[in-house]
């Protein structure tokens, strides 16, 4: 399986994540790929290449131009008007406030883009985060050409993220922008998977009343777990897109019976809906060691996941997203995509 891996990643490196009312070094930290780069090669996967240069065009489709705009010149606003750290969001629209209203001043504009205060911006955030969409994109390519699957080792991940807000370590969908790709290159069903930990809200909502991408994802319970306000098990679409958004929400200290019994059940009803094409939003911090997170599986977890995954034999491109035990977000990839392949 190739792998799309783009150095850029690096321009987004902010020192300070706000968790527990202190500024802490990012969880989500450069040296993350390293150890999966560093894993795919001692495995053998050392197919790893370059992404071609980001197209615009589908990510412009399906994201909102202010947001796009706003993520291009926000770093350079932000040191025009004087401020000396790195932008964090301080200021969100709340209950009772307009919803919809953008205000001229960046840091009213920082409010209005994030839903979550833990993710800074720096001045390398929106090239990284093209070339994390670069990547995904290159994938999806690869396997419009032919190929049963591909890697988008993607960094920033994506899919907090949504048509306007960042948040969750996410900046562009890559999930989304990858499904998106398969259903205009002719891909009629289009289903995504969303194996990460926590809930991808920004998936859900860009497909939300679609008809033609389903969206499942397994997390934890957003009572007790982040995004907090989206991800329970009654939200299953809207309008045409009913019955398409699977939700499979757990509880603190979940294993891999119950983890893989709600895998199961996505795989069978992506199958039952016939998708054509398969887009995995792979984080692996549902890793028992994984420092923010609280489900307990191990690390031979993955490559049984890997397996169920690949059985269904669909065209997959698999999009990197979160997992904070470094040491262990290599081995855990690289199981997933080697049990993939072995089905
Ligand atoms: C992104 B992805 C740490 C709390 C962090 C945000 C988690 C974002 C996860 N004190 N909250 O889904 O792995
Ligand atoms: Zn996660």
């Amino acid at each position: 399986m190739r792998t799309f891996y783009s150095e850029d990643h690096r321009l987004h490196f902010p020192q300070a994540e706000l968790s527990g009312g202190e500024f802490v070094t990012p969880f989500e930290r450069p040296s993350r790929v390293e150890y999966v780069l560093n894993r795919l090669r001692e495995r053998g996967l050392s197919d790893i290449m370059a992404p071609r240069p980001v197209d615009m065009a589908p990510i412009r489709t399906l994201l909102d131009p202010g947001y796009l705009c706003f993520l291009e010149t926000a770093w350079e606003e932000w040191k025009r008007e004087g401020m000396a750290g790195e932008i964090i969001a301080a200021n969100v629209p709340a209950r009772g406030m307009h919803l919809d209203r953008i205000p001229t001043n960046i840091d009213g504009k920082v409010g209005y883009y994030c839903h979550a205060s833990e993710t800074a911006i720096t001045s390398g955030t929106w090239a990284a985060a093209l070339s994390s969409a670069a990547c995904a994109q290159s994938a999806l390519g690869h396997v419009a050409a032919g190929a049963d699957a591909a890697f988008a080792l993607c960094r920033p991940p994506g899919h907090h993220a949504t048509a306007d807000q960042y948040g969750g370590y996410c900046f562009i969908n890559n999930a989304a922008v990858v499904a998106q790709m398969f259903r205009d290159k002719g891909a009629a069903r289009v289903a995504i998977l969303d194996i990460d930990f926590h809930h991808g809200n920004g998936t859900q909502n860009l497909f939300y009343d679609r008809d033609d991408v389903l969206f499942a994802s397994l997390h934890g319970a957003p009572q007790e777990a982040y995004p907090y306000f989206l991800g329970y098990a009654d939200e299953t679409g809207i309008g045409k897109g009913d019955g398409l958004n699977l939700n499979y929400p757990m509880t603190a200290g979940t294993g891999y019976g119950a983890w893989a019994a709600a895998l199961d059940d996505a795989i069978g009803k992506i199958t039952a809906w016939g998708a054509d094409a398969l887009v995995i939003s792979l984080g692996v911090d549902a890793y028992k060691d994984d420092p923010i997170s609280f489900f307990k599986l191990d690390s031979d977890d993955f490559t049984n996941a890997g397996r169920r995954i690949g059985r269904m034999k669909l065209p997959t491109v698999f999009c990197m997203e979160g997992g904070y035990a470094i040491e262990a977000v290599g081995i855990n990839t690289v199981n997933v995509l080697e049990g993939f392949k072995d089905i």
